[in-house]
């Protein structure tokens, strides 16, 4: 099946299990709870959790699998939005194609929201499917906690920050991009592998793929802040340049930084060739990531 195909499907499912999983806006604080789910059902691409599910099912898993980790992870990437459109990081209006958070509601809901989405993570995340064992629970609370922490995407945002305006080295900007944006991706194919029974040495090469493609992703975002449509995107662009931002097209011009991209997405694809025919999906999802134009 194409994988634009399938991305829809799984994008449809994993909304479905948001919608679920997420707070009713019936209950009080009814504020808080519509503005959590306004920013996790924006219409983003889930794509995360797909790559979850994807890897799950390499490993011979059903998609269900995986249903309370997948929505843990969207919770905490929602999050992220949110508190990165706040006036105080990246001051933006505009996310997933609809006002910020913070524009159509206001700052403290916004900043509120995005603390009870992480709170929510780790509600799923303790409160999976029976079929989890406890120690592959606890291996995945311990992954999420570090991709999320100072060493991962909290860590990663704060060098972001330090870092604008200022000359940074090539290995500072790879760093940058592996914390900020890169492990909550490896993160969650690792936890697709954990949930799936992976061995430690597939486990191994599919790290490496999401390690691959977590830091392509973030250059193709910072290419598409240059050269994107953000009308496909949903978002402003040419705001890195605006903020001083640190990004592979500033540091080496648009055609290398497509180069580094294709070589990126080159070394996931041979991360987990050992898988095969079942390895079809990912190989896909990453041509998506060196293609994608939203
Ligand atoms: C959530 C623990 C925690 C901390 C917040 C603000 C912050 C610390 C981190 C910001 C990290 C950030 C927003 C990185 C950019 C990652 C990125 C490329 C986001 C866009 O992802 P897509 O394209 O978005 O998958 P959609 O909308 O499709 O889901």
């Amino acid at each position: 099946m194409l994988l634009q195909v399938r991305m829809e499907q799984l994008k449809a499912l994993v909304d479905g299990w948001l919608d679920e999983l997420l707070p009713d806006v019936s209950q009080s604080p009814q504020r808080l709870h519509e503005a959590m789910r306004y920013s996790a059902l924006a219409p983003g691409k889930r794509l995360r959790p797909i790559m979850m599910i994807l890897t799950a099912e390499m490993l011979g898993a059903e998609a269900t699998a995986v249903k309370h980790t997948a929505c843990a992870i969207e919770c905490i990437h929602a999050f992220s939005l949110i508190h990165d459109d706040l006036p105080a990081i990246d001051d933006d209006k505009l996310r997933r194609g609809r006002a910020t958070c913070h524009v159509q509601f206001d700052e403290p809901t916004a900043i509120l929201a995005g603390d009870a989405l992480f709170a929510l993570a780790f509600d799923l995340l303790s409160a999976q499917d029976a079929a989890v064992d406890t120690a592959s629970q606890l291996a995945i609370i311990r992954e999420v906690s570090k991709a999320v922490g100072t060493q991962g995407l909290v860590g990663g945002e704060m060098l972001d920050i330090e870092s604008e305006n200022q000359a940074i080295t090539a290995d500072t900007l790879q760093l940058i991009h592996r914390r900020k944006t890169g492990m909550l991706l490896e993160c969650s194919v690792v936890c697709g592998a954990i949930l799936a029974g992976g061995d430690p040495s597939e486990i191994a090469a599919i790290r490496e793929y999401g390690s691959q493609i977590g830091i392509a992703f973030q250059v193709a975002d910072d290419l598409l802040n240059v050269i994107g449509d953000p009308v496909l995107l949903g978002k402003a662009t040419g705001t890195d340049e605006q903020l001083g931002k640190a990004t592979y097209p500033g540091l080496y011009g648009i055609d290398e930084t497509k180069q580094i991209l294709h070589q990126r997405v080159c070394q996931a694809k041979r991360a987990i060739i050992s898988f095969g025919e079942a390895a079809a999906p990912l190989l896909a999802l990453a041509n998506f990531v060196e293609e994608r134009e939203q």
